[in-house]
């Protein structure tokens, strides 16, 4: 055996890189989560489904009944682990059209995630709670 030549090895370290680019990126499909709550529609994502224990960004979009986008409400998202006695909250910032904010889902297990909604010049506070299951 003589090894590999020069240019299988170009190839090989290509298909990889592309391996890494595209298959990692579609293996990793993201968490879409999505209820109506008091006439909004609150849906957020995570990076991973299932979502991996550590930080995980959360996108956070609401909707009006009209299905107008709603970019000035007061978004906060509790998560924990109610069988710890785990929870923590975040303000989520209101950035290119969507409320963000990076939650540390600090292990693996059953955990949930409810995002409240105060509107501008409102008091209500809607709350969307969702459960998930970290690995
Ligand atoms: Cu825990």
């Amino acid at each position: 055996m003589n090894g590999i030549s020069a240019r299988q090895f170009v190839i090989f370290a290509a298909a990889l890189f592309m391996l890494a680019l595209f298959g990692g990126s579609a293996l990793a499909a993201e968490l879409a989560l999505e209820k109506k709550v008091d006439g909004i529609t609150i849906s957020a994502t995570l990076d991973h489904d299932p979502p991996a224990a550590g930080k995980n960004n959360a996108v956070v979009k609401l909707t009006d009944s009209a299905g107008k986008p709603l970019g000035d409400a007061k978004v906060i998202v509790e998560y924990g682990m109610e069988a710890h006695g785990m929870s923590s909250k975040v303000a989520a910032k209101f950035t290119d059209g969507a409320y963000k904010a990076l939650l540390d889902l600090s292990m693996g297990g059953d955990w949930y995630i409810e995002v409240k909604v105060q509107q501008t010049g409102g008091k209500k506070v809607s709350k969307a709670r969702f459960d998930v299951k970290v690995k």
